[in-house]
């Protein structure tokens, strides 16, 4: 972690914040729980510097994850205001990329973002990080999410304990990537936490909202995929296919299905753990997996993606790799027989 903040590199952050107002600080498409609390945990800290911070998200964030948004902190998603979030990247005189590793992870905000002609600081902790877009590079996968990133950096940046406000914001992104301490942990995982539990960090009531405030259709659709829709290969992979069908049977909103595709992995002889969500011109894929399978090398092989070592994601596009959605469940057999060979 330590090689993560350089005095050269912190002292470098220090003069592009002095020389910027007008900030503007990106997350990924489909953000999620780490997405919003290492976006929202910065940008209070820079408005505290007195910035003028706007975060900016391809698509709408998930409701159950609102509590994670602060009110003060103002946001646009590209989805619902295109223009607004262009014109807010135009104006802006820094630009920050979190939990993330390449602009592309933006969709539709990657291409005004790199032509920017501002300097940009990448803050994240996945794999293969794509350095030569970015002035400032912040990045390691030793380390648990990039909530737990942008903690250690303010807290370098600060030298002080950070406020309670923040910190809940952060150890609500750190709780979800981890998936509440299940994987990605490491000893200045729990030393984050441990730091922020005695600032006060309500926890508990952390942990509520994240797990226990979804509405009653998830756990309908999570027993009915796992009864109805669970396959298992005698290879040692598990897959499931969410189709549009499922989609509106259950009503599912964004993020709703979240975690369904770790649960497999709770059979003693499944590796790998893959769930498909059909979209309108490609399917979603989701992948998990246990400790000596790379869930990150089947996501570069076989779906266009990448992630960490044992959660990863990519896309199936249909047309391209399937001819028709109904071929999902053949091609998944088809390549994970062959990635667990
Ligand atoms: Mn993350």
């Amino acid at each position: 972690m330590m090689e993560l903040f350089q005095e050269h590199t912190l002292s470098a952050l220090q003069t592009l914040l002095q020389q910027a107002r007008k900030i503007a600080v990106l997350g990924h498409t489909h953000p999620d729980g780490d997405a919003l609390g290492s976006t929202t945990g910065l940008a209070l800290y820079l408005q505290r510097m007195g910035k003028d911070v706007t975060c900016l998200y391809p698509d709408t964030p998930p409701e159950h994850l609102d509590f994670i948004q602060h009110p003060s902190v103002p946001f646009l998603c590209y989805d619902t205001a295109p223009s607004a979030a262009q014109k807010c990247i135009g104006e802006a005189e820094l630009i920050f990329l979190v939990d993330a590793n390449a602009f592309s992870r933006t969709d539709a905000l990657g291409p005004f973002a790199q032509e920017a002609r501002v300097p940009k600081v990448l803050l994240d902790h996945h794999l293969n990080p794509d350095s030569g877009s970015f002035d400032l590079v912040f990045s390691t996968p030793e380390i648990s999410s990039a909530s737990e990133v942008v903690y250690w950096l303010l807290k370098a940046l600060s030298q002080e304990d950070l406020p309670v406000d923040i910190g809940s914001v952060l150890m609500a992104g750190m709780t979800t990537d981890t998936n509440n301490f299940a994987n990605s942990v490491f000893p200045s995982t729990f030393r984050m936490a441990s730091e922020l539990i005695a600032a006060g960090v309500d926890r508990d009531a952390l942990l509520q909202k994240i797990y226990n405030s979804y509405r009653e259709n998830r756990v309908r659709l999570l027993g009915y995929m796992q009864y109805r829709e669970l396959h298992i290969l005698p290879e040692g992979a598990a897959y499931m296919v969410m189709t549009k069908d499922i989609l509106h049977r259950f009503d599912v909103h964004e993020g709703e299905s979240e975690g369904l595709v770790n649960m497999p992995l709770a059979i003693g002889s499944v590796r790998m753990s893959i769930l498909l969500k059909e979209e309108d011109s490609y399917f979603r894929v989701s992948i998990r997996s246990k400790k000596g399978t790379s869930a990150q090398n089947c996501a570069q092989q076989y779906f266009h993606g990448g992630g960490h070592e044992n959660a990863a994601g990519g896309k199936l596009f249909i047309g391209a790799d399937i001819a028709r959605p109904e071929e999902a469940p053949a091609y998944l057999e088809r390549v994970l027989k062959a990635f667990l060979a």
